[in-house]
């Protein structure tokens, strides 16, 4: 054992600009790892930056919390912004170590360490039992899963740790000592961990890894009835590949079923597998409150997602849609724009696949070559980046602006940009405006023009501004906020959105 314990734990969230457009979510991740250390003894404090809070204000909880150790979580997004959050805190407090955890530091590893100075342990993949063990003082060349600096200052890493084969024994996160009436009314559960497929842009083999965990319908059940008892009925499962087990999500759906619990409703909005549902297993989840279900369609050709190894058939997404619109389901697609081989005519059958269903939205992403993935390597080696990745990772909003990373020759950046502002714009409004025509006739057709003015700046001040005189200012704002508050609750109770 090596002397030195922690026994005061502060885990900070950073901020990322390109939030989820719902507000700040709760952190799963760093949820699992307080409860964890609570369940070792070791008091924990979070601190979330998404919930607006400064520099300064960060300072000060730490001066009044007083930990012995500081955890961020951290994604590879925005990766400069956290390294600089990091060392500014670390000048502040140049006594408390710093520990690492998530995507960016699980994928870079050493790099992450070496790129920056201020951080003093990283964290490979799950962190549970690492840092319990880092908590408890054992010596650090004995800590699986943990990078290092040594007494030369030389970064060390000792390796993968294990994955806990039995995830059913990790506690569940309560959320005990987060703002949790801060965030959102949906609550996020994650009944899984990992996910086998090697599709090419993902990161999940280097963030969680490849080999699938999961847990058991009794123990997923008491997550939500533990949440139940505290007055939340909507859930959003965050899995990487919830229905991969047909069984199992059979046996949740009939415990949930079986159970006292009433308007229980569930997302699946990080995007299933579409040929991993069938028409029966959608229609069981349908009746236990599965109510919206994303799938990662990605493209509209079998060439494409053969190159991106999806491992999937248009004709997979095709049914799993079709199936999920007719049995009501309130289904989004995303697509990826630019990938390998792709060509303007490939965009155009992704855009015919995402208007051919009614479906509640069809997201399109430019897509972006995280490090560790495939399709890095392959632009990489191919020379095909029109920007450095440290450039582009930390732009502000990477994923929806229309700025492509990188081109080949059968898609010049030229053509990627049309097709990513053609996507982003024309064809998810048209999409929208399906989705309202097709459930509510005229109705949804004012509703949409509504929501065209409301969303169009200009409209928005011709109809709200330029129209009034100043003398009904007051008057004009009154019919504003009513009218906007009106139209949410049709949005509410009519379209159900
Ligand atoms: C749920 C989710 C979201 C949610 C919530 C994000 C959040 N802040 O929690 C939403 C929808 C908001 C989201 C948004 C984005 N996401 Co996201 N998201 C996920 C998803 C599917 C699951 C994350 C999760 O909760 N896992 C469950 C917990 C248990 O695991 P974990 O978080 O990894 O934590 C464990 C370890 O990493 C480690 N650990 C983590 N933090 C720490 C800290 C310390 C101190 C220690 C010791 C250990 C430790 O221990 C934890 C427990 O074992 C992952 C995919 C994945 N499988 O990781 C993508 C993923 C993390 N997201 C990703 C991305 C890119 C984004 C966006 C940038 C996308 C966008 N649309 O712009 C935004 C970022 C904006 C933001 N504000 O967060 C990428 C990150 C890639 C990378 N290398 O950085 C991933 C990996 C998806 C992918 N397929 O590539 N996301
Ligand atoms: S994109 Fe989905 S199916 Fe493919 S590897 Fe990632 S999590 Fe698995």
């Amino acid at each position: 054992m090596s002397i030195k314990t922690y026994k005061k734990v502060l885990l900070i969230q950073p901020f990322y600009p390109a939030s989820n457009k719902k507000g700040p979510t709760l952190q799963v991740g760093l949820g699992y790892i307080s409860e964890y250390l609570n369940k070792d003894g070791v008091d924990t404090a979070t601190v979330d930056m998404q919930l607006g809070y400064s520099f300064d204000e960060l300072i000060e909880k730490i001066n009044i919390y007083r930990p012995d150790l500081i955890g961020f979580t951290m994604m590879s997004v925005n990766y400069i912004r956290t390294y600089t959050l990091i060392t500014d805190v670390k000048k502040m407090k140049t006594s408390i170590p710093i520990v690492v955890g998530g995507p960016h530091v699980s994928t870079l590893r050493e790099t992450a360490l070496a790129e920056c100075p201020s951080i003093d342990f990283g964290v490979v993949m799950e962190g549970e039992i690492t840092i319990a063990e880092l908590c408890k003082g054992y010596e650090l060349d004995e800590i699986k899963g943990l990078i290092y600096r040594n007494q030369d200052g030389a970064i060390k890493y000792n390796g993968n740790r294990k994955y806990i084969e039995n995830i059913n024994e990790i506690p569940f996160p309560t959320f005990n000592n987060f703002e949790i009436e801060k965030y959102g009314e949906m609550h996020p559960l994650q009944t899984s961990r990992g996910c086998p497929y090697e599709c090419i842009y993902c990161t999940v083999s280097t963030v969680i890894g490849k080999k699938l965990r999961v847990r058991s319908p009794e123990n997923i059940l008491r997550e939500i009835e533990y949440w139940y008892q505290r007055g939340k009925r909507a859930f959003s499962i965050r899995d990487d590949n919830f229905t991969f087990f047909e069984d199992r999500v059979y046996e949740i759906c009939d415990l949930i079923e079986m159970s006292n619990m009433t308007g229980l409703e569930f997302s699946l909005l990080n995007g299933i597998r579409a040929d991993k549902c069938t028409r029966d297993l959608l229609k069981r989840m349908k009746s236990v409150g599965f109510n919206y279900i994303s799938f990662g369609a990605e493209a509209g050709n079998d060439k494409i997602l053969g190159h991106l190894k999806k491992h999937e058939k248009i004709e997979d997404i095709e049914l799993a849609t079709k199936n999920a619109c007719e049995l009501d389901i309130k289904v989004v697609l995303f697509f990826l724009v630019g990938s390998p081989y792709e060509t303007w005519k490939d965009v155009m059958d992704s855009v015919r696949l995402a208007m051919k269903y009614p479906v509640i939205g069809s997201y399109f992403y430019n897509i972006i070559p995280f490090p560790g993935t495939e399709l890095f390597n392959w632009v990489e080696s191919n020379n095909y980046f029109l920007e450095k990745p440290e450039d582009y990772l930390n732009w502000n909003a990477l994923y929806f602006t229309n700025k492509p990373v990188f081109q080949t020759p059968e898609f010049p950046a030229k053509d990627r940009t049309k097709a990513l502002k053609y996507t982003h714009n024309a064809v998810m409004r048209r999409i929208e405006r399906n989705y309202y025509v097709y459930h509510n006739g005229y109705l949804g057709r004012l509703y949409f023009i509504y929501l065209t003015i409301i969303k169009n700046k200009y409209l928005e001040k011709f109809f709200f501004k330029k129209l009034r005189c100043n003398r009904f200012d007051p008057l004009l704002l009154f019919a504003k906020e009513k009218t906007v508050f009106l139209m949410k609750q049709i949005n509410k109770k009519v379209f159900n959105r």
